[in-house]
């Protein structure tokens, strides 16, 4: 049957439109020729074409690049032997060269050559961290234990099985498939730093030396990147398609060369260079294309998959700024443009060879064909084009490089004012500025719906490309279309890529002639769907006059799904109006896209177990009733690659002498660590680390803060997205708390502290931002008032990003995850504190639950009111938080601080704080977080924390344990479940 008999949009005449496919057919025919920069892209050597766009902007650090394609082509002459080989043959050399190269720096080598060849010949787990493989004590360390291991192996096991009802199997990579030519690799960056700047490396700044390294580093890649494509050509494994509005994805050089395996002697090479690796890496701007947990969650997975050699796009919005810069002025947020893409972006690659047009508004026209059937016509649209570049993802140790490909947007047109008419003029303008808008800036909104129009052209822009380029890619290579889903899938990470589900069936349709239930076939075997929240406030409802203005063949596509899927309530539900007005697609003039997903996807997952349990007894009942077989659950995970192997060296090191390297690969080797957590000097050993780590912060918070903290001092950690359902309000109003204590009580045991905040506000959220203005002005009255004496420290580090994250977990005592119980989907956050030795002082939230099942309730802080009991109270009532106020003298003071002058001259700054927790106005609901309500508990449980610090082993023991106990929470194993449960992917090594 075809699309829909109605034609709810305006069909105007049919008469002039020809065939759709010839439109798309011309424009892409016409792009490649009228763009200038592109040809000169696609000319240009492998290495240049990616630059060439930036090149071309002539400042003064890229005036010697000017000259582009001359530099390119002496560069290729000069270039090193593997480099000289041209384009074309490249990849048919690749594998020649990388195994002559190999065999001549073997060949060449003196003793620790030799020694480096054998690492790499060696297993997976001996080739990674060379050095530390090649110590002989490293070896007995890691025998030693094995027999203790052993033993304590039942009860861990008994432990992991509450949790995992199915053990999850990672495959191990056999042996290392990639090689790394430290040589090659010096020459290459002493050579770039000549063409690309015309300078030694001493006369270079590291800005420049950072671009020569990446670049050095990239020319190793992309042999992998070919390679790896080549095998998936032949193999034909299935791909997932990773949609996502958000890539969070950091810093790229040093886990790019962590990946590679590569690190250790790249840091060697620069060394002799005489660079310093860190102040490299530091030159490198965080992609930060992402808010918070949901787009570093995708960054993650990305590593993973490649990691355990899965074929996957990442699909996302090469967005011009990124997440903002946040600057801390007078102890306000304020937003600074993040212009990530000003020096250029080295790893990048343009592809314009793989350009879509992306049609917005217009009207849905009809004709119906000699058959009878019915084809539809979107007209008088908008366009724009998408163009693609793509950033290499590389799999650990394994030769894997998947790809994330991010979309731009360019005008489709270039602009030729002598062939407008008044009309055409008007439109090209228009068109322009769509192109110049759509990808301008991500929204800085974490968890939080704000229905903005351009956001919902963002969606489909990157949607539609994306969806058009699987489809494309898939019919080079096989006829038939109705087998898709066999060779694809599509993951939804949130309700934001949704539209995927209505973009599938249009070109099923529209493009491939299916029927409608042809189509539905495909596109509900094709699509899944990820919650990540049940904050009300996060769930996207498109009103429909929005929606069908800039969409209007998804829409009519969307009603039909919302048509056909009423029929089936209606069918299941006889009579019951509640159920039709609850779970409808379209309702109340909205299109509520969670619906949408929920109905298409064949697969529904939360992201905690308590999670999925909310989702399923709670927010999407009626959907869980109806669809049972679609729900389950994916915890989260976090890829200890960035989070520990990059972020914490000397915690890395360490782990791998006492347990071997595996667990860089296979996280849960870390139990192997649960002996020495009672072992004095392992203790030792490892306190030391975290000392060290702590070292680390404090000189970047004294370069960045001034402020001067003492690593001997707990640190005490809360870094995240603000948000007033994380409670950072309830952590500073806890130390201004105890700060009236020491005052009050000077006599008083207290063990010095430094709370440590980082967060970013959404641009609009009031109290959020308020907050962050709090935390800074106790942050002065406390950390200026001598009579304390240094006791507490409170620091809030500005523009907290991936990057400066890695050093923050390294160095923390204590993590705070202190979300209201039911609120915080899972967090990933916890994990990397678990990981990198901190204990949790936490409410039963997320993914703190499975958390603390797995190190053990005496290994963590828990506290407040269970989700339960929050369901409760928000159902049936029962909380008021003036009858605390007007009980606890401790929490009146505190409350009272907000508005008397303590830390504000102004005594209304506070005032929105102070409503939120009293509701003296009855705006709205009182302390909707229960702030108040777990104040004392928390307060407790940071006692507890001080008596647990103070008895050092008992500190040491319990922080190992964390690591120890952190196997589950790598991505590795959120992948792995995916794979098997939901996208059934084949595994692919080189
Ligand atoms: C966030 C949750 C986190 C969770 C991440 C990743 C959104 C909408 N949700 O708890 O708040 O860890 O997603 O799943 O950003």
């Amino acid at each position: 049957m075809a699309a829909t008999k109605k034609t709810t949009v305006t069909a105007k005449s049919t008469a002039k439109k020809t065939s759709t496919d010839k439109k798309t057919t011309k424009a892409t025919a016409k792009t490649p020729a009228k763009k200038v920069s592109e040809t000169k892209a696609a000319k240009a050597p492998a290495k240049k074409a990616a630059s060439a766009k930036s090149a071309s902007k002539s400042t003064a650090k890229t005036a010697a690049k000017a000259p582009a394609k001359k530099a390119a082509e002496t560069k290729a002459a000069k270039a090193p032997a593997k480099k000289a080989a041209p384009a074309k043959s490249a990849s048919k050399s690749t594998a020649k060269t990388a195994s002559k190269s190999t065999a001549k720096t073997a060949a060449k080598a003196p003793a620790k050559k030799a020694a480096e060849t054998k690492a790499a010949k060696a297993p997976a787990k001996k080739a990674a961290p060379a050095k530390s493989a090649a110590k002989s004590t490293a070896k007995t360390a890691a025998k030693a234990p094995a027999k203790k291991a052993a033993a304590t192996k039942a009860s861990s096991k008994t432990a992991a099985s509450k949790s995992e009802p199915k053990k999850v199997r990672i495959p191990k990579a056999k042996k290392p498939t990639i090689t790394f030519d430290k040589e090659l690799f010096k020459r290459s960056v002493l050579y770039n730093v000549r063409t690309l700047y015309r300078k030694n490396m001493d006369e270079a700044t590291p800005q420049q030396v950072f671009q020569a390294v990446s670049y050095a580093i990239k020319d190793q890649i992309v042999d992998y990147w070919m390679k790896t494509q080549e095998a998936y050509e032949q193999k034909d494994p299935k791909t997932v398609y990773y949609l996502s509005m958000e890539f969070l994805m950091g810093r790229a050089l040093g886990n790019n060369m962590i990946n590679l395996m590569a690190y250790k002697d790249a840091k060697d090479a620069l060394e002799e260079l005489g660079v310093d690796i860190n102040i490299i890496e530091d030159q490198e701007p965080d992609a930060a294309l992402g808010n918070g947990g949901l787009g570093r969650l995708a960054a993650c997975f990305l590593d993973s998959l490649a990691t355990l050699g899965y074929s996957a796009y990442g699909c996302g919005i090469r967005y011009r700024y990124g997440m903002f810069k946040q600057e801390i002025r007078d102890g306000f947020q304020v937003e600074v443009p993040d212009n990530w893409l000003d020096n250029g972006n080295p790893f990048e690659l343009r592809r314009p060879e793989y350009t879509k047009e992306v049609r917005f508004g217009g009207y849905v026209s009809v004709r119906t064909d000699e058959n009878g059937r019915n084809h539809y016509y979107q007209e008088g649209y908008q366009a724009v084009k998408a163009v693609p570049y793509d950033h290499p993802i590389i799999g650990y140790g394994n030769g894997i490089v998947n790809t994330l490909r991010i979309w731009d947007a360019e005008p489709v047109d270039c602009f030729r004012l002598d062939s407008f008419d008044k009309g055409d003029y008007q439109k090209a303008v228009e068109q322009e500025n769509l192109a110049r808008n759509i990808v301008e800036v991500l929204y800085p909104n974490d968890n939080h719906y704000a229905g903005k129009e351009l956001r919902l052209k963002q969606q489909y822009f990157f949607i539609s490309a994306s969806v058009q380029e699987a489809v494309a890619k898939y019919m080079r290579n096989h006829k038939n279309i109705k087998k898709f889903y066999e060779k694809v899938t599509f993951q939804l990470n949130d309700t934001h890529p949704t539209v995927a589900i209505a973009e599938l069936m249009r070109i099923l349709m529209d493009e491939y002639y299916l029927t409608w239930d042809e189509a539905w076939e495909v596109t509900t075997k094709t699509c899944a769907y990820t919650n990540h929240t049940i904050m009300a406030e996060a769930l996207e409802k498109w009103p429909i006059e929005l929606f069908s203005r800039l969409l209007p063949r998804i829409y009519q596509i969307v009603e039909e799904i919302n048509r056909r899927f009423i029929r089936e309530i209606e069918t299941r539900y006889p009579g019951n109006k509640e159920k039709v007005a609850k779970m409808a697609i379209v309702y109340d003039g909205q299109v509520k896209m969670a619906h949408l997903a929920i109905v298409a996807g064949y697969s529904v997952n939360g992201v905690a177990r308590l999670h999925t349990e909310i989702l399923k007894n709670q927010e999407l009942r009626d959907f869980y009733e109806m669809f049972p077989e679609k729900f389950n659950n994916k915890t989260n995970g976090i890829t200890q690659r960035r989070f520990l192997l990059h972020g914490n060296p000397l915690l890395a090191d360490w782990v791998t002498e006492h347990v071997g390297d595996e667990w860089i690969t296979d996280l849960p080797q870390l139990k192997g660590l649960k002996v020495y957590a009672s072992d004095k000097k392992a203790q030792a050993e490892f306190m030391n680390i975290k000392y060290q780590n702590k070292v680390r912060l404090a000189k970047y918070i004294k370069e960045h803060n001034g402020i001067d903290v003492d690593p001997r001092s707990i640190f005490d950690v809360q870094v995240k997205r603000l948000h007033e359902y994380k409670r950072q309000l309830l952590n500073i109003l806890h130390i201004m708390y105890l700060y009236n204590e020491i005052k009050e009580h000077p006599e008083m045991e207290f063990y010095p502290r430094t709370f440590i905040f980082g967060a970013k506000a959404a641009a609009g959220y009031r109290n959020a931002k308020l907050t962050i203005k709090l935390i800074n002005s106790v942050a002065d009255v406390v950390n200026n008032d001598k009579s304390i004496d240094g006791k507490i420290k409170v620091v809030f580090i500005e523009n907290y990003r991936v990057s400066n994250a890695e050093i923050i977990f390294a160095a923390a005592d204590v993590s705070e995850q202190i979300s209201t119980a039911s609120k915080e989907a899972s967090g990933t956050g916890n994990m990397k504190f678990m990981l990198n030795g901190a204990v949790t002082i936490g409410t039963m939230d997320g993914a703190n639950v499975e958390i603390v099942e797995e190190v053990g309730e005496d290994n963590a802080f828990i506290f407040g009111l269970s989700s339960d009991e929050v369901i409760r109270y928000e159902n049936f009532g029962g909380y008021d938080p003036m009858e605390i106020f007007n009980n606890d003298p401790d929490v009146r003071k505190v409350l009272m601080q907000l508005i008397n002058g303590t830390y504000s001259e102004d005594t209304e700054l506070f005032r929105p704080l102070y409503n939120s927790l009293l509701n003296t106005l009855s705006t709205s609901k009182a302390d909707t977080y229960f702030i108040l309500k777990d104040f004392k508990s928390y307060a407790a449980a940071q006692k507890r924390v001080e008596e647990a610090y103070i008895d050092k082993k008992r500190w040491a023991s319990m922080a190992m344990l964390n690591v120890a106990c952190s196997g589950k929470f790598t991505s590795d194993r959120t992948i792995k479940q995916y794979v098997d449960e939901i996208w059934k992917l084949d595994h692919v090594s080189l």
